[in-house]
């Protein structure tokens, strides 16, 4: 399996997170669209502009983040399961994911797009803010009954949200959540985190230094 995705990319670490915790082999291709070579030449041989993606074994092209890790839940069977079997927490878990991904992610790439950006008005950023604890104090009172996003055990769910609270962690005042707090400081002693975390800030030492990785 190849893995075409970049490690500043919160999609891409989600599904990073489920191939550690699925301790599965796969071919690592780090592909920096902000090269517009890069760019055209993916495109022009996946006919898509959006990582993360996953080629198959059997050469198949897998896009979407949710979908590559229920592939991956299929293929490598000799550990954990991120989806879980029984219907009803199955069900759970694609719903938690989809809040992640629809409600959370997204806005805050709306966050960051504001923030960066110096034509920004501070009352809009402040709304989207708003917006982001709001869904957070949510979680946070889910989390008061859930060890992991969905009861006891690591799944998809979590692979989504790990990456955000990475940034959200980061960027916005979340220490009145004492149970996401919790959850944060048990996700960042997580073996598979560590290792996309690694790989995370050796991806912004270089950014912030302007050196790019020996192709
Ligand atoms: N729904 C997709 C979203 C993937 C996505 O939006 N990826 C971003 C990077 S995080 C991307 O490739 N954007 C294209 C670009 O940077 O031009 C998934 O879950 O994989």
């Amino acid at each position: 399996m190849e893995l075409f995705y970049h490690p500043l990319s919160r999609y891409s670490q989600k599904v990073l997170i489920a191939l550690y915790e699925k301790q599965a082999h796969f071919s690592p291709r780090i592909t920096d669209f902000s090269d517009p070579q890069t760019r055209l030449h993916f495109q022009q041989a996946y006919h898509t502009e959006k990582l993360p993606l996953l080629k198959t074994a059997t050469g198949e092209l897998i896009p979407e983040s949710s979908i590559i890790i229920e592939y991956l839940d299929r293929h490598v069977t000799n550990s954990a399961q991120l989806l879980p079997p029984e219907p009803e927490r199955n069900l759970q878990v694609r719903l938690f994911d989809r809040i992640i991904d629809n409600d959370i992610n997204k806005l805050l790439f709306k966050f960051e797009r504001l923030t960066a950006s110096n034509l920004s008005n501070t009352l809009d950023i402040k709304r989207i803010e708003n917006q982001l604890l709001q869904q957070f104090a949510r979680l946070d009172a889910h989390l008061s009954q859930h060890h992991w996003v969905c009861q006891d055990s690591f799944t998809l769910a979590d692979c989504a949200l790990i990456p955000c609270l990475s940034y959200s962690f980061n960027h916005l005042n979340l220490l009145d959540f004492d149970q996401l707090v919790r959850y944060w400081h048990q996700a960042q002693l997580r073996g598979a985190w560590m290792l996309v975390h690694q790989e995370v800030q050796l991806a912004q030492t270089t950014q912030h230094h302007g050196l790019r990785s020996i192709p």
